[in-house]
């Protein structure tokens, strides 16, 4: 397992949190405590995407398995506590298990777990920041690959960024490989606000965690007291936006920098894009996928793909 360049990330913080309208970005979000109030928040009753995916993974398995073929390796994108591509072992018996993550410590836990659960499958983790670079270890490069990114995380990338990472899971996945991929659609405001702003408060804490990140990271000063989350759905953009907001005048500084946030000025820590079926599939075209299946849940709120070149 492996690092990120911790130069690349001081300069990608330094001007993001410098920026005019200050920004940074959602991959700081997961540190481990942030991780763990990621699962937090997928068993909230307001956060939906998570057990509908699973639902919809549930009930096709055998569908899916077989479209993706048997005794793949089946590399796994952001993968956390690895609990989603465990679910399609039995069905999809792959050879290797290559999970992927930018949260080291979390997912070497996971994995060490997961090796007891399941001997048989052999198992390599890599801590990568794959929105830089998906340069696999040439030990996972030669079999057949099944990418597999659920979760609707393709969604925090802009559609241009996203149309990026997916030509270059095309380029990784090559001519008999394919892509496993979970996508949150379009639907009422209320759905979205409540999934991202909801009653117990646990999305607010995995949004200010990003601080207490950023002060470990970067030697920043943030006192999350001075803030506030928002999260609701920008329907011109498509989007759901989170932001952390000044609740009073703060004074923060950081290793090579510092800045004066105003009360009721934001930092944009996080988007979530939100696509229509036909959407989604244009951008699987226009990043050079050919051939796509689709299966859905009956209300039409998230839809899981595969996608081969
Ligand atoms: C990981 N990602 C797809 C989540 C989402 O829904 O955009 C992250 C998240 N942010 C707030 N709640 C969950």
């Amino acid at each position: 397992m492996g690092h990120s360049d911790p130069h690349a990330v001081h300069a990608e913080l330094n001007d993001g949190l410098l920026a005019a309208q200050a920004v940074v970005s959602p991959k700081y979000l997961y540190d481990a405590l942030g991780s763990k109030l990621f699962e937090a928040i997928c068993e909230l009753p307001e956060y939906y995407p998570t057990r509908t995916e699973a639902a919809i993974m549930e009930r096709h398995l055998a569908d899916i398995a077989r479209t993706a073929g048997h005794g793949v390796t089946l590399i796994d994108l952001g993968a956390g506590n690895c609990a989603k591509a465990a679910r399609l072992f039995p069905a999809l018996q792959p050879l290797q298990y290559v999970p992927v993550d930018i949260s080291v410590d979390f997912l070497r836990d996971a994995v060490s777990r997961l090796r007891q659960q399941v001997p048989h499958i052999k198992m390599v983790g890599i801590g990568m920041d794959f929105s830089a670079s998906l340069d696999l270890p040439d030990a996972v490069k030669h079999e057949r690959r099944l990418f597999f990114y659920p979760g609707s995380s393709i969604g925090n990338f802009a559609p241009e960024q996203a149309a990026t990472l997916l030509r270059r899971i095309r380029d990784a996945c090559g001519p008999d490989g394919g892509l496993l991929i979970g996508v949150d659609l379009l639907k009422d405001r209320q759905t979205l606000d409540a999934a991202y702003d909801d009653a117990l408060g646990v999305t607010a804490a995995f949004n200010l965690n990003l601080l207490r990140h950023l002060n470990c990271l970067v030697g920043a000063d943030f006192d999350l007291r001075d803030w506030r989350h928002r999260g609701y759905f920008n329907e011109a953009c498509g989007r759901v936006e989170m932001h952390l907001e000044a609740r009073r005048e703060a004074h923060v500084s950081w290793r090579g920098g510092r800045r004066r946030f105003l009360p009721g000025e934001r930092i944009h820590t996080e988007s979530s894009y939100k696509y229509t079926r036909h959407g989604f599939l244009q951008l699987l075209e226009r990043s050079g996928f050919g051939r796509t299946q689709t299966w859905t849940d009956e209300r039409g709120w998230f839809m899981v793909c595969h996608a081969r070149v």
